[in-house]
């Protein structure tokens, strides 16, 4: 623990009955922003109410430590929302679902399971580079041309996930695929606008045409996964488990279904659970990674320079006779740091998902009562400019210390830390550099003629996006075809 406990409240933004702070968060700002903003007035701590819920805001990463890292069971919990409820059929997903004995079994399970088929994994790499191929293909076959690369990004991510969660991918126009994207486009626009932080109570109240556009998607979302599991479970044979989805199944009986050995009265992972989780391997597996990937690009067309630097080190390490594979990560560190530097400087989260706390804790030496809402504003920490130098400007080199080793600053967490941090790490890790090595391996992005640079201020829907833009990109020597 730090030094003894901190007497003054923390600085509370106005408030009125039912309404909360809301009227003080006006200005169009979005949360990351705006909280950010607020830190200047009231502190890198401060307090809100979001509606009715006291709201603490962390925006220092001592603090954001405290939270997530040393004393990171305290505030595992997760508030209950309107329409991740909906979209979780009551939080029987990994993330938001409040800390429960069950929810801990259950989120080991998902754990293993992408131990078993990712980290390292051949057949993982084969999924991704067959994906890549599909992309460079996709990518090239615009010639000269400007276009906005999203579609095919996403599309081939999809195909990664689709093949992990429930072996199937999908062809360029597959009907089955356009339904997983439309649904999943669906309702990434109409989950929570403006981040996950918003909390409107009233939504339940007064139905509105974004929660009814999103239990439709939720009913085509699980018409198909239903399916599958269907499917899935008519086949689940003996041997190891094919994918996600069959690690899970496994997982359920193994566990003995319906037992009560977890700790808790609750019955154990249900069908339900099931299937929550794969739709959910699937939203978290595809927003994420496409967003990340279509931000370095967005980067890497304001600056040509990093991405002829990490050509050069592709050129100097791998060449252009074979394909990358896992095993060069270790000698492409300029490449690992512009991946950094892309989550650094535009977390897809700026704001994690909203914590909350299951006992009465602390944060800073002040007292923080159970069932306090915790929001860790990761955007501020990743651009306080007393860790970085020059916050705004996109620089891997601050990813390599002085004898070009590389480091990972205190204040970098893009993925959160603790008893919540993001699941899908090392698979996300392993797919980012799988795509951007290979792309750039294989072509070079530029600015279409007479176009703008991409607009870098992003717009928050569930992630932060980019704004659509245009790349142009022409093939590197040897790569015209895209694949070899
Ligand atoms: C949670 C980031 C990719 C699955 C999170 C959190 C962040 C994050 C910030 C919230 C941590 C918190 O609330 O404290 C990212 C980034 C990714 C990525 C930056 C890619 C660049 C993935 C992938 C998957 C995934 C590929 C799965 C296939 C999850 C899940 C949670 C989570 C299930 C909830 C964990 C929990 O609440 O216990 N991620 N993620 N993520 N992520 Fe990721
Ligand atoms: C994306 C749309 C999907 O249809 C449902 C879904 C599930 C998990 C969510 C994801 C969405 C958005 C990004 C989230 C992820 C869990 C962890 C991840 C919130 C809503 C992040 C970045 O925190």
């Amino acid at each position: 623990r730090g030094p003894g406990p901190v007497q003054e409240p923390v600085p509370c933004l106005p408030r009125l009955p039912v309404l909360g702070s809301l009227l003080w968060l006006g200005g169009g700002l979005p949360p990351h922003l705006l909280f950010t903003q607020l830190t200047y007035r009231y502190g890198s701590l401060f307090a809100l109410y979001l509606g009715p819920h006291y709201t603490l805001v962390v925006n220092n990463h001592q603090h954001a430590r405290e939270v997530l890292l040393q004393r990171g069971k305290d505030f595992a919990g997760r508030p209950d929302m309107v329409t991740t409820n909906l979209l979780t059929r009551g939080g029987k997903d990994i993330a938001f679902s409040d800390y429960s004995p069950l929810w801990r079994f259950h989120r080991r399970l998902v754990h293993n399971s992408f131990t078993l088929f990712g980290e390292g994994t051949s057949r993982l790499q084969d999924i991704v580079l067959s994906a890549v191929d599909g992309l460079c293909v996709e990518l090239l076959s615009h010639g000269s041309r400007g276009f906005d690369p999203s579609a095919a990004i996403s599309r081939a991510v999809t195909n990664v996930v689709c093949t992990l969660v429930f072996s199937s991918s999908y062809g360029p126009g597959d009907r089955e695929l356009q339904e997983v994207i439309s649904y999943n486009n669906g309702i990434v626009e109409t989950i929570a606008r403006g981040g996950l932080v918003d909390i409107y109570p009233w939504m339940k109240v007064f139905p509105n045409r974004s929660l009814s556009k999103l239990k439709e998607c939720i009913t085509v979302r699980d018409r198909l996964l239903t399916r599958k599991l269907e499917e899935h479970k008519a086949a689940l044979g003996d041997g190891d488990p094919r994918d996600l989805l069959e690690a899970l199944l496994k997982g359920q009986t193994g566990s003995g279904r319906g037992q009560r050995s977890h700790g808790s009265t609750e019955e154990g992972i249900t069908d339900d659970h099931v299937l929550m989780t794969a739709a959910e391997a699937f939203g978290a597996g595809v927003e994420t990674t496409s967003t990340t990937l279509l931000w370095i690009l967005a980067y890497l067309l304001h600056h040509p320079e990093v991405q002829e630097r990490v050509q050069r080190e592709l050129d100097e390490n791998v060449g252009g006779d074979r394909a990358v594979s896992v095993s060069d990560r270790g000698r492409l560190p300029y490449l690992d740091c512009v991946i950094n530097e892309g989550m650094r400087i535009r977390p897809v989260s700026p704001v994690l998902i909203p914590h909350t706390a299951m006992t009465d804790s602390s944060i800073g030496g002040h007292a923080v009562r159970r069932g306090t809402r915790v929001l860790v504003n990761m955007w501020s920490i990743h651009h306080d400019p007393r860790f970085w130098d020059k916050p705004d400007l996109f620089n891997p080199d601050r990813f390599l210390d002085d004898k070009g080793q590389r480091t990972t600053p205190t204040c970098f967490l893009p993925f959160g830390a603790g008893p919540r941090v993001c699941v899908g790490e090392s698979l996300a890790r392993l797919e980012l550099f799988l795509f951007l090595s290979s792309l750039l391996q294989r072509m070079s992005f530029r600015l279409p003629d007479g176009v703008s640079p991409p607009n870098l201020q992003g717009r928050l829907g569930v992630v932060l996006q980019p704004l659509p833009y245009k790349a142009a990109v022409s093939p590197r020597p040897g790569w015209e075809g895209g694949a070899k």
